[in-house]
């Protein structure tokens, strides 16, 4: 059986940046609107009024300071607070298939490949754009890819599961070269009016090329070992979906966009996840010595920091654990992939890391990789 490895990588980053300082200043002008509109109920204590956000609350409470948008524009408007993306006609690229497309180019390249080398683009995202035809059979038209492609969703762990089926298809013989990509768009299924959350996502694309080691004509990665793992929660959720006409639920209402239970996450997911690494390394016949570094998902810095410092048994030093979180905020399945594709070439032959995602499901996926 030929081991798959990861040949190319590659990052689609908007061009528009969302400061916190301009986050905030949005959302209070929001809640101040929102406030005066419902004074007299606030007044007779009917609803609460809306408490402004704060600039030091995001930086603590998550380590985030930016984040890109596609549309910045619609989202700090406090009369939208959505953003806004112009109408594409069927015939037309859909936003998805474009930002996958300039991704995939980036990783192709670095790989060495043209689209005709792919025979599986798997689309894995934490939201798809449209019901049907697949996204990822539109992607596959655009790159020049063959064979055969298909979308799936396991919220922000979908790059890592559709890694380790990428990676068993490659070993299994049944595809040649897989593209796994993750286009991001959080910041249309993102509550920009909630407090609570209004800070925490931001867009992005990447991709991920893997093909059997043989073919590599690069600098690459051995994929050593994969693991996925999910649990129901419903912690991290979001009942938008194709019933509503059915249930007459039309309306706008708040758990039609990104919601969940901040804390509880805090508290169930990390255990699930340091457990989930240390026992896929412990059947690896791997110690904390053994790994150069880890990529985890970018949801929360004092996240990572106690899975890094629970994986490796002490405070992992900046190089072998990078938060690109602070710059991208969370992009749900696509972080892990930044890190990555960011923080991997000073790594030297031998040299071994986890790439490791979590999120709602839950979920969690990691992914052994040693530089060949
Ligand atoms: N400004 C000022 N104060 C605030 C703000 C704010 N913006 N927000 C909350 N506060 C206040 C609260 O009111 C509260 O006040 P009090 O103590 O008086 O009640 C206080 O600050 C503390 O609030 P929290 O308990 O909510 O704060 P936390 O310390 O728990 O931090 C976090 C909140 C940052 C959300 C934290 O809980 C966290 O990061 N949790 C983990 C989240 C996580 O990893 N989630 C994964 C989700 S991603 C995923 O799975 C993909 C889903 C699909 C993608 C969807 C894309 C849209």
């Amino acid at each position: 059986m030929p081991n798959a490895a990861i040949t190319g990588t590659g990052v689609f980053t908007p061009s528009e940046i969302i400061t916190n300082a301009e986050l905030v200043t949005a959302y209070n002008a929001y809640a101040d609107l929102w406030n005066a509109e419902h004074a007299d109920d606030i007044a007779a204590e009917k609803t609460a009024a809306k408490p402004h956000s704060s600039e030091d609350f995001i930086v603590a409470a998550s380590g985030i300071e930016r984040r890109y948008v596609i549309d910045k524009t619609g989202v700090l408007d406090p009369t939208r607070m959505y953003p806004h993306f112009r109408a594409r006609s069927d015939d037309e690229p859909s936003l998805m298939a474009e930002i996958a497309q300039d991704a995939i180019t980036k990783a192709l390249a670095q790989a060495g490949i043209t689209g005709t080398d792919v025979d599986l683009v798997i689309c894995a995202a934490s939201n798809i754009e449209r019901a049907y035809p697949a996204v990822a059979v539109e992607i596959q038209q655009l790159i020049g890819a063959g064979g055969f492609a298909f979308d799936m969703n396991v919220a922000c762990s979908s790059a890592t599961f559709g890694i380790q089926l990428a990676a068993d298809m490659i070993k299994a013989g049944s595809v040649r070269a897989a593209v796994v990509v993750n286009p991001e768009i959080t910041s249309g299924h993102h509550e920009w009016r909630d407090r609570d959350c209004h800070f925490i996502f931001g867009d992005v694309c990447t991709a991920t090329v893997l093909q059997p080691e043989d073919a590599a004509s690069g600098a690459h990665f051995k994929v050593l070992s994969t693991r996925c793992a999910t649990e129901f929660s419903n912690n991290i959720r979001n009942n938008a979906g194709f019933l509503r006409r059915t249930r007459d639920q039309m309306e706008d209402r708040r758990d039609m966009q990104f919601m969940q239970n901040g804390r509880r996450v805090f508290k169930e997911v990390l255990p699930m996840v340091s457990q989930h690494m240390a026992d896929h390394m412990a059947d690896e016949g791997l110690t904390a010595d053994d790994l150069k570094r880890l990529w985890l998902h970018q949801a929360n810095k004092t996240m990572n920091s106690y899975i890094g410092k629970k994986v490796m048994g002490r405070d992992p030093e900046p190089d072998e654990q990078p938060n690109i979180l602070q710059d991208y905020a969370n992009t749900s399945s696509a972080g892990s992939i930044i890190a990555f594709s960011k923080y991997s070439d000073d790594l030297v032959p031998g040299d071994k890391g986890i790439i490791c995602s979590f999120g709602a499901g839950y979920s969690v996926g990691s992914v052994v990789v040693e530089r060949a």
